[in-house]
Formats: C-alpha cells, sequence, structure tokens
C-alpha cells in the first residue's frame, strides 16, 4: 500500500483525492485497518507533528480533519464486520470542553461494526448526560474519550460519578491520546485502550466480565 499519497492528500486538506486514493487502494485489495494505521492516523499525527511546531494553526488542524473525515466515510463500511449481533449497549462521548471527535468516531464505528448497540452522545458532553443516557438506554458500558491534557480532569470526575451512582454493573472504558493505563487505574476506570481496536477487545472483555 502506497500510504504517503494519502498521507500528502490529507496534509493537502484534498477532501476528493484523499476519498479517491482510498478507493483505488480498496479496489485494489488494499486492507482498510491498514490505510487507517498507515496513512489515516499517520497524517493526523503529522498535523499534530506540524501544529506543535507551530508550522500549523486550528485552520489547517480543521481542514486535515476534514480531509480524514472524507476519507473514513469511505473506509467505515470496510472495516471489520462482525456477524455475531446486539451484544450489548454502549454510551459513547467526547468529555465535556473538549471538541475532538475523530477518534470517538472512529472507536465508535468499530464497536458498532463489532455488533453492540452505540449511542453516541458527540462531543462536548457534561457527566450528567454520560449517566442520563445510560440509564435510559440501559447502557453496560459508558466510554469516555479526551483529546486534551485538560479535560483529563472532566474524565476523572464522569468515572467518579458513574461509580457513587451507579450499583456497580455500568463499566467505565476510557481512551484518548493523552490517556494512558495508568491514568485509566488511578481514576478507578475498567478499562482502557490506546486504540480503536483494542476498545473492542476491552468492551468484549468488560461484557463478559
Ligand atoms: Co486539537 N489538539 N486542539 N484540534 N488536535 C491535539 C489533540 C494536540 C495534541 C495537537 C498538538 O498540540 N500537537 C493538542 C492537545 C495538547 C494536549 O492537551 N495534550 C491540541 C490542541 C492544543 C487543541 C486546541 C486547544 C487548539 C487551540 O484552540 N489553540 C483546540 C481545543 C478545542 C477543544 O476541544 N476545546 C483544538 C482543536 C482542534 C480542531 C477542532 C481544529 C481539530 C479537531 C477536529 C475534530 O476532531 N473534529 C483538532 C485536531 C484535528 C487535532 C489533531 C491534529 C488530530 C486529532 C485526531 O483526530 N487524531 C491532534 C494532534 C494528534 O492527535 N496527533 C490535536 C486522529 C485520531 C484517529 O486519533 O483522536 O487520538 P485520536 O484517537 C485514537 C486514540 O487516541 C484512541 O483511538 C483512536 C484511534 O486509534 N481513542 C480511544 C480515542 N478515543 C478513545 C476512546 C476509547 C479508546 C480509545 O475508549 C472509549
Amino acid at each position: 500500500m502506497e500510504a504517503k499519497a494519502i498521507i500528502d492528500a490529507v496534509l493537502d486538506f484534498d477532501q476528493e483525492k484523499t476519498a479517491q486514493l482510498i478507493r483505488d487502494h480498496l479496489d485494489q485489495g488494499a486492507d482498510a485497518l491498514a490505510i487507517l494505521d498507515q496513512a489515516l492516523i499517520a497524517a493526523m499525527d503529522e498535523v499534530g507533528r506540524q501544529f506543535s511546531a507551530g508550522d500549523f494553526f486550528v485552520p489547517e488542524m480543521l481542514m486535515a480533519a476534514e480531509a480524514m473525515h472524507a476519507g473514513l466515510e469511505v473506509l467505515g463500511p470496510h472495516l471489520a464486520r462482525s456477524d455475531i449481533k446486539a451484544k450489548g449497549t454502549i454510551v459513547i462521548g467526547t468529555v465535556m470542553g473538549d471538541n475532538h471527535d475523530i477518534g470517538k468516531n472512529l472507536v465508535a464505528m468499530m464497536l458498532e461494526c463489532a455488533g453492540y448497540r452505540v449511542i453516541d452522545l458527540g462531543v462536548n458532553v457534561s457527566k450528567g448526560k454520560f449517566l442520563a443516557a445510560a440509564k435510559k438506554y440501559q447502557a453496560h458500558i459508558v466510554a469516555l474519550s479526551a483529546l486534551l491534557t485538560t479535560t483529563l480532569a472532566e474524565m476523572e470526575a464522569v468515572v467518579a460519578d458513574v461509580r457513587a451512582k451507579d450499583g456497580g454493573s455500568l463499566k467505565t472504558l476510557v481512551g484518548g491520546a493523552p490517556v494512558t493505563a495508568s491514568f485509566a487505574a488511578g481514576i478507578g476506570a475498567d478499562g482502557y485502550s490506546p486504540d480503536a481496536a483494542g476498545a473492542v477487545s476491552m468492551a468484549r472483555s468488560l461484557i463478559s466480565a
């Protein structure tokens, strides 16, 4: 797979080219997960590096995110699909104060593909809204994403709220770039994954536990 061309298209903020190159690679038999990891996520890592270096600013990050969205629309249906259905309900969202949704959307997509009912609350979600939705949909897991170090405290608050107000059957699953296994353990989260595929395995073990 020629990842560089796709990475360049994202870095040129070219939505159409990103989508077309992915279509071409899929037609030629490339693996959808390889395209995701080696091209799209790699491109966003490069965007992050350029932002840190002061070469990109927020508008550039946003335009790159739109190119990534265009690519994900093509890729989504090709990501691994499981035939075993409705294994549980998962409420997911990005915590309050945080508007990053690409990783969260990816996790939601993979969970859905794996056969879970996913209730996506979007971004900037308050802890009250997480708990209310978990009750309303009789969820098994509340899944939280955070991309900013400043919103890690909010993630901790949601996990604490679930622990305090739920009898113990509702599990919490956390992830996002600044989240580490030790942070997750420290705030008392039931599960953590560094990536979307791992979130599916973690959900599986939390629900069957
Ligand atoms: Co923002 N941003 N951003 N940004 N942005 C980061 C996160 C940053 C690391 C860039 C940098 O400095 N190098 C930095 C955070 C620094 C920090 O706190 N550690 C940053 C900053 C500072 C900001 C602003 C504050 C900038 C400003 O305004 N001055 C601002 C904050 C706005 C807000 O949220 N309140 C901001 C804004 C934005 C945009 C809106 C422009 C845009 C987001 C668009 C969108 O999401 N719709 C944006 C983007 C695009 C990025 C980068 C470049 C890319 C993020 C991304 O989509 N990655 C990012 C740099 C980077 O991450 N390399 C950056 C691809 C995505 C697939 O990965 O989300 O990590 P990720 O998800 C992964 C894993 O983390 C994991 O699985 C996913 C797939 O493998 N995962 C989970 C995620 N959630 C999970 C949940 C799980 C399990 C796994 O279980 C439930």
